[in-house]
């Protein structure tokens, strides 16, 4: 086919005789997050003259399958996705495997038993962001006798962020008695659904101390609400969220937000040299961890001016 796709890797028709063509098929378009990060991947595509198809699954795990199916159908050469949540592709992947179109998990991750299924996952480890979190927690409050009331945003339902982070942000806090997740409940990552769950947690929870959000736009949403009940985000409610987009950034630097763990967004230009590894028939790592930091409110004035996004 010419089409820069190597025997064993064979896909099928591409852009020019010999532009790599990738199917991507993208979660949606939910947080600044995803906005950055499906920028990176356009803007790496173009630098490395991959022909892209993107789609847009607004949020919805049917319209990835759909997309990755198509794909196939397409007979591109290479087929990665940010899979909206961890369960239910074996069937589609395997159709991919079957037309011998090599796929890349970018962002999240598959519980799929089989891992021939995709040549690597690229992306943070998000059980590593909510340990961070629940570190900065305990540091926050190692003088504090009284019980620390904490109340969590988690992301969207059986993805593999809102699981991971759930789960290392409760394994570093629970070593201590003292602190209390006294509601838990998912705003899917979108700043009106934080708002909204977060006015439910202020009238049904009377002492909150502490909010934990898997990202900034929930937490964004979550600060209208608590301005909205009068009380000070940032001091009468401590704030800790995930990602450190700019608004994010510009909360945490006005003493809004007090913690934020940067999962970053920007893995464009790394997702396409992995593609065009693989499509030479080279041997990539199975798993890519993305480097990432975390930042405090001094930090976050010192970022801001140049933050990429
Ligand atoms: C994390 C990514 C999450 C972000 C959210 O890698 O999947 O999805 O933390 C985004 O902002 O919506």
């Amino acid at each position: 086919t010419g089409c820069g796709s190597s025997g064993s890797e064979g896909g099928g028709g591409g852009g020019g005789d010999d532009a790599i063509v990738m199917g991507f098929s993208q979660v949606g378009a939910e947080s600044g997050w995803r906005t950055a990060n499906t920028k990176s991947v356009q803007s790496a595509a173009e630098k490395s003259k991959i022909t892209l198809r993107f789609s847009d699954a607004q949020q919805k795990q049917e319209n990835q399958i759909k997309a990755i199916r198509s794909f196939v159908q397409q007979k591109v050469d290479i087929i990665a996705f940010s899979p909206v949540v961890e369960s239910g592709w074996d069937t589609v992947l395997k159709e991919a495997q079957n037309a011998k179109i090599p796929v890349i998990l970018t962002d999240r991750a598959v519980d799929s038993k089989d891992t021939t299924l995709y040549k690597t996952f690229l992306g943070s480890d998000f059980v590593e962001e909510g340990k961070k979190a629940g570190q900065w927690l305990v540091e926050e409050y190692k003088d504090a006798k009284d019980t620390v009331n904490i109340v969590e945003l988690q992301g969207t339902t059986g993805s593999a962020p809102a699981n991971d982070r759930k789960a290392g942000f409760a394994e570093v806090i629970g070593a201590d008695p003292k602190f209390k997740i006294v509601a838990s409940q998912t705003g899917d990552f979108t700043r009106a659904k934080g708002k909204e769950v977060m006015e439910a947690f202020l009238k049904s929870t009377p002492d909150i101390d502490v909010l934990y959000a898997h990202n900034d736009d929930m937490g964004l949403g979550a600060i209208e609400a608590i301005e909205g009940a009068g009380k000070v985000p940032g001091k009468d409610i401590k704030i800790i969220t995930v990602d450190a987009v700019k608004d994010g950034m510009q909360a945490l630097a006005d003493g809004k937000i007090n913690f934020i763990v940067e999962c970053s967004p920007l893995l464009g230009p790394q997702l396409m040299d992995l593609a065009q590894k693989v499509l030479k028939g080279e041997n990539i790592p199975a798993r890519v961890v993305t480097e990432e930091t975390t930042f405090d409110q001094e930090q976050a004035k010192a970022a801001l001016p140049t933050r990429e996004y």
